[in-house]
């Protein structure tokens, strides 16, 4: 049966429909899942849900999840590599923060009390969807004021969707800081496997503060070089003495789910292991057809949950991230980011076989990825959206700034754009970057147009866009219709929540206007995002008053009141575009 699941499969979803399918109609879907979802029908999950269930129409009952979560600040911290940093930021003191585990259809309570000194913050839920919940995005400047020292805030949503993916601060750069965790929601997949090897977070690490960083990334154009890349929270050092590799063990003869996550501030990467391909089955949250390759590309913000079969020789091998060095991509002082994969029955050792670096994609991601639950973007209606084009540009005469169609984003803390929605003010500073997106549940087509060297994983709130397409090695931008338009792909193209604007190029991407709410489409660097590098689409603005309930706008202005109280009275100035 597996052999059917390949990614030249167009019959994968007629033939996964009798695969995939579950018993008829019971009355526990929890008692169903017992012999439904096992190693060998992963896409089934329970009565009437299934790999191919459109996620975004139909969700299956599930149970709710509290956590409750302390976000606090250390000094002289000795961090996983044996070094000290001067500062970290973490929640309930974990390095990196907890996972949140939890199945499709449940929905999460989390309690955020904010313990730190100086910081507000606010927990951003990377890639949910938050359908009629945008209030609970976790955008400060945007849906919330942020939570002030002292205080609590309560976030409260339903996953629609399934897969790995991951929370952040969105105060300025503070997930640099530590105020980031992974998230698994448990579902169907497709492709079978054995085990669940669980959240594996790979990001670049700096023993600088990130409120250091943010200075200096303001005052010169080039990033600095991350000191470590850590592989789930940890490596070895690389100046010397200190840490530990990660070690990923394997079973003999088994197939491993490896949810791999992109964390980072500045780093993307492609990802490889030495004797050993993967096979992907879902990038962001949207399951794939599975593909087999022998390295990903992990850009900033990104996921791919892959497969990989432990059907070499036992042994020892490494994992490597490759750095291509001058895409921009991002550098390291640590030349040879790795860990290792561990077969359980070899003895622990350091692998010896160096492999060979992957071909250099050049800083862009793979378009190949056919997602199970299909998606149309009717391409007809493309040209007369062009006047949708978003052109990116650095302005480095004072300050490094990042700015979209001519304007850098600051949010106000203070005021955030919700504001304005809740009082009917349209009166918008040019300085929020809003652009309204009002034709109901219309698709809207967005080229965005890189004036500038260095390429941006661009990541949307509150939904999963189309990526019709994107500039090859050999194209620069602006995007010409007449030329560029043929190549685009409306037919179920790749679909996710970060994708690579490459440098100088252009990305072409399209989604629904199928979610009322306020939702920022920005870099995932933390150094763009910090100067800039964001617009915030303003999606059917009449119809989101009425999706607040009275008990969250009570919420929202009791916090705000907070904040302002604190903010306002403290002294600190606000040094970038607080996101
Ligand atoms: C952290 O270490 C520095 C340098 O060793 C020292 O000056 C400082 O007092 C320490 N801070 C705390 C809070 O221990
Ligand atoms: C955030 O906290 C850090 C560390 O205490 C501090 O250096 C920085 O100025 C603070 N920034 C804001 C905006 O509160
Ligand atoms: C990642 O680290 C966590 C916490 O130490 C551990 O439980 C988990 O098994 C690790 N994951 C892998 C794939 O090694
Ligand atoms: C990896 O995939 C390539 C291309 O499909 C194949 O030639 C190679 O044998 C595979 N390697 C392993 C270790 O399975
Ligand atoms: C793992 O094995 C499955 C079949 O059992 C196959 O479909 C998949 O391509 C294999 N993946 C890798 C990375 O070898
Ligand atoms: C993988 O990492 C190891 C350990 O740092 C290194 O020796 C090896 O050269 C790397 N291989 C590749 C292909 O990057
Ligand atoms: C870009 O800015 C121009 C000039 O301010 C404005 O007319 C246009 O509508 C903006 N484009 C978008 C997509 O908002
Ligand atoms: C860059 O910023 C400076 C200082 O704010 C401004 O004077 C200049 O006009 C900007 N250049 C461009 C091309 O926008
Ligand atoms: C609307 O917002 C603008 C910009 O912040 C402000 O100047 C104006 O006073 C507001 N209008 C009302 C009626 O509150
Ligand atoms: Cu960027």
């Amino acid at each position: 049966m597996r052999s059917l699941i390949s990614r030249t499969g167009i019959l994968f979803a007629g033939l996964l429909a009798g695969f995939g399918q579950c018993a008829p109609s019971q009355p526990n879907e929890l008692e169903v899942r017992g012999s439904c979802n096992t190693p060998t029908n992963r896409a089934c999950w329970s009565s009437g849900f299934d790999i191919n269930t459109d996620y975004e129409t139909k969700t299956p009952s599930g149970t709710t999840r509290t956590f409750n979560w302390e976000v606090k600040e250390y000094d002289n911290w000795t961090g996983p590599d044996g070094r000290v940093k001067s500062k970290v930021m973490l929640i309930n003191n974990q390095f990196p923060g907890p996972t949140i585990t939890a199945d499709w259809g449940d929905t999460v309570v989390v309690n955020v009390k904010n313990s730190l000194r100086l910081n507000g913050t606010s927990i951003h839920w990377h890639g949910l969807r938050q359908l009629g919940t945008n209030i609970q995005d976790g955008a400060n400047g945007v849906t919330e004021c942020p939570i002030p020292p002292g205080s609590s805030k309560t976030y409260k949503f339903r996953l629609t969707q399934y897969g790995t993916t991951w929370y952040h601060s969105h105060f300025s750069a503070q997930y640099g800081n530590g105020v980031f965790g992974s998230i698994v929601i448990n579902g169907p997949a497709s492709l079978n496997y054995d085990i669940d090897l669980g959240a594996y977070p790979i990001q670049d690490y700096y023993l600088p503060t990130a409120d250091e960083l943010v200075v200096q990334t303001q005052h010169t154009p080039p990033p600095p070089s991350s000191n470590n890349v850590l592989f789930n929270g940890t490596n070895i050092n690389p100046a010397g003495s200190g840490g530990a590799y990660s070690r990923i063990t394997l079973t003999p003869n088994k197939r491993h789910r490896l949810r791999l996550i992109n964390p980072s501030v500045e780093h993307s990467y492609q990802v490889s292991i030495v004797g050993h391909n993967m096979t992907v089955i879902a990038t962001d949250l949207v399951p794939v057809n599975s593909l087999t390759t022998s390295n990903v590309f992990l850009g900033v913000g990104q996921r791919l949950d892959v497969i990989i079969n432990a059907s070499q020789k036992a042994g020892n091998y490494w994992m490597n991230v490759t750095l291509p060095a001058a895409n921009a991509c991002g550098t390291s002082l640590n030349l040879a980011p790795a860990a290792i994969v561990h077969y359980s029955t070899a003895p622990n050792s350091n692998p010896t076989d160096p492999g060979t670096a992957p071909p250099n994609l050049g800083c862009r991601d793979s378009l190949d990825y056919v997602p199970v639950v299909t998606r149309q973007a009717p391409l007809d209606q493309f040209s007369a959206s062009l006047q949708n084009t978003l052109d990116v540009t650095l302005n480095t005469t004072t300050l490094v700034v990042w700015k979209v169609n001519g304007s850098a984003i600051n949010v106000d803390w203070d005021r955030p754009i919700l504001d304005y929605v809740l009082t009917g003010n349209t009166s918008y500073p040019r300085s929020e970057n809003v652009i309204n997106v009002d034709q109901k549940n219309a698709w809207t087509f967005w080229v965005i147009e890189n004036i500038s060297p260095v390429p941006h994983p661009m990541h949307l709130h509150g939904h999963d866009f189309l990526v019709l397409g994107a500039s090859s090695p050999t194209q620069t931008a602006p995007f010409n219709p007449a030329t560029d338009k043929a190549g685009l792909k409306g037919a179920n193209p790749t679909r996710r929540d970060v994708t690579m604007l490459p440098a100088n190029g252009w990305v072409v991407l399209a989604f629904r206007a199928d979610n009322p709410g306020n939702w920022i489409f920005h870099c995932h660097i933390a150094w763009h995002v910090s100067g800039g590098l964001s617009v915030d689409f303003l999606e059917r603005v009449s119809e989101q008053k009425g999706q607040i309930s009275a008990a969250d706008q009570t919420a929202y202005q009791n916090n705000c009141a907070a904040w302002r109280k604190y903010f306002d009275n403290s002294g600190i100035v606000k040094i970038d575009s607080g996101l």
